[in-house]
């Protein structure tokens, strides 16, 4: 038996990543796939069996994302381009607090840089992202793509972001081997938006990233108010609210709406969190 990670699955056949960096393709026991089907990221154990790779067991997951399902993941590069489409905070806080409940650590991708302008209101949006610490990095057609080793070694990563924005072309430019189609590839096969259909895991820089189709629903209904709060990563500040349990909304005594005023947390983040909390309840 040995351990291996899925890197893709299409239908029911899996391919698994060995630990000796062989690539296998792979079926799953009855018994795995009635109790929980394998997905993306899964550590799975592996046999060969007369010539066929079995994958016989699924190892515990520390986090799962779902539609797009996978699972195992460090961090989420969440896209957005500055325009066509047009930067949305709201979906890209929504993606932040997502993958914030996962335990999964958030970066921005900024594309399209190229086609604005230096006085388009976009860099305010980009830069209240910096300065809430979040780690930004920005793209263009116009430059080159930086050597991203050190976000992405001996990382999981999902790439996630609205259909357009430039997920698959972005991984082209890193590796020109790995020829994902883009939407001129399939404009000229007649297909209109999202191009990527499936999610796989793709070795870059020394570490794995999922394309993913994006996700489809930004669905809180399940989430516990106090576990969004306390997972975004700048609500966590130093000074406590006066209540514990505080979900920053109506409490007396609460040390982010005092820290919304002061302008030490982002108001558009704040926003997003209450319209969030509001279709929950
Ligand atoms: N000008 C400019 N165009 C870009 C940039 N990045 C991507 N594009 C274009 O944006 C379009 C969409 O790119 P894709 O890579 O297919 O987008 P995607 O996010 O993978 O889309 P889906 O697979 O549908 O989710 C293509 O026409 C790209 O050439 C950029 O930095 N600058
Ligand atoms: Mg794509
Ligand atoms: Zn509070």
């Amino acid at each position: 038996m040995m351990i291996g990670r899925i890197i893709k699955l299409v239908s029911n056949q899996y391919t698994v990543l060995l630990e000796d960096k062989r690539q296998v393709k792979a079926l799953a026991m009855g018994k795995v796939r009635l109790d929980k089907a394998p997905i993306a990221g899964d550590f799975v154990a592996i046999e060969e069996l007369e010539e066929h790779w079995v994958i016989q067991e699924i190892q515990p997951r520390f986090n799962e994302l779902s539609r797009p399902s996978i699972a195992n993941v460090d961090q989420a590069l969440i896209m957005m381009s500055t325009t066509a489409p047009k930067f949305a905070p709201g979906l890209v806080d929504r993606m932040i607090f997502l993958v914030s409940l996962e335990n999964i650590k958030p970066i921005l991708f900024v594309t399209k840089m190229d086609l604005v302008s230096k006085n388009d209101p976009v860099h305010d949006l980009i830069a209240d992202y910096k300065d809430a610490g979040y780690n930004v990095v920005e793209f263009g057609k116009d430059r080159d793509v930086p050597d991203l080793t050190y976000l992405f070694k001996d990382k999981v990563s999902v790439l996630t972001g609205n259909s357009g924005v430039g997920k698959s072309t972005l991984l082209n430019r890193i590796d020109p081997t790995l020829q994902i189609r883009t939407q001129e590839t399939s404009i000229a096969l007649g297909r209109g938006k999202h191009t990527t259909t499936h999610t796989q895991l793709h070795e870059i820089y020394g570490g794995l990233i999922a394309d993913t189709p994006g996700f489809s629903t930004l669905d809180f209904s399940q989430v516990e108010p106090l576990d969004l709060a306390l997972s975004i990563p700048d609500f966590q500040i130093d000074k406590p609210c006066r209540f514990r349990n505080c979900i920053h909304q109506n409490e007396p005594g609460c040390a982010i709406k005092e820290a919304v005023k002061q302008n030490r947390v982002s108001s558009i983040r704040y926003q997003n969190y209450l319209e969030v909390l509001e279709s929950i309840e």
